[in-house]
């Protein structure tokens, strides 16, 4: 798999800083989530930066399903949007992930982008910011621990969007 396979054209002008959300809860998920943070590292054109700890959560969704472990990444990355989006499935699949299983239901990874820079878009494949992101407790507080300044473009402060959910028995995994 190459990143020129993207739609986009596969790479950025300039590198970005880009914002990867992990959670799984099949199959052993603090060695599913360690070992997609250790992929992180192996993308091309691209340094992984900062992650957070690792986060026990309740499930949202299906609620009869086991609870979910989940990190956050800070990634700098040369590729486009796409490319990276093409990357990150390529892991979900080598981890076992079979997409739209049960909507909402149990998965062994997950990698979501979160933000990619600055970018605004929407489109059937991806949207940026993730649509999601600023009402889930599991994204905002690891997100929080790795960047406390970070502004999310059209929604605010992580900080200020902290207080508008609730932490819902979130709990931080021992190292
Ligand atoms: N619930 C939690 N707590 N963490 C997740 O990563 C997560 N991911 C999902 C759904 C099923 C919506 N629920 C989740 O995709």
């Amino acid at each position: 798999m190459t990143g020129s396979d993207a739609p986009d054209g596969g790479f950025s002008d300039r590198p970005v800083r880009a914002y990867v959300g992990l959670g799984s809860n099949l199959r052993e998920p603090v060695r599913q989530v360690q070992s997609g943070l250790e992929a992180l590292t192996r993308l091309p054109n691209t340094r992984r930066l900062r992650h957070s700890a690792l986060y026990r959560s309740r499930p949202l969704g299906v609620v009869i399903q086991p609870d979910f472990v989940n990190a956050v990444a800070a990634l700098e990355t040369g590729l486009s949007p796409f490319a990276l989006l093409c990357y990150l499935q390529h892991i979900e699949r080598q981890q076992g992930r079979v997409r739209d299983a049960v909507r909402w239901g149990p998965r062994t990874l997950d990698l979501d982008l979160l933000l990619f820079g600055e970018v605004h878009m929407r489109s059937p494949d991806l949207t940026l910011p993730h649509p999601d992101l600023h009402r889930r407790s599991f994204v905002l507080y690891p997100l929080h621990e790795i960047a406390p300044r970070l502004v999310i473009p059209g929604r605010g402060a992580v900080v200020e969007l902290l207080s508008t959910v609730s932490r819902g028995g979130l709990e931080v995994l021992d190292a």
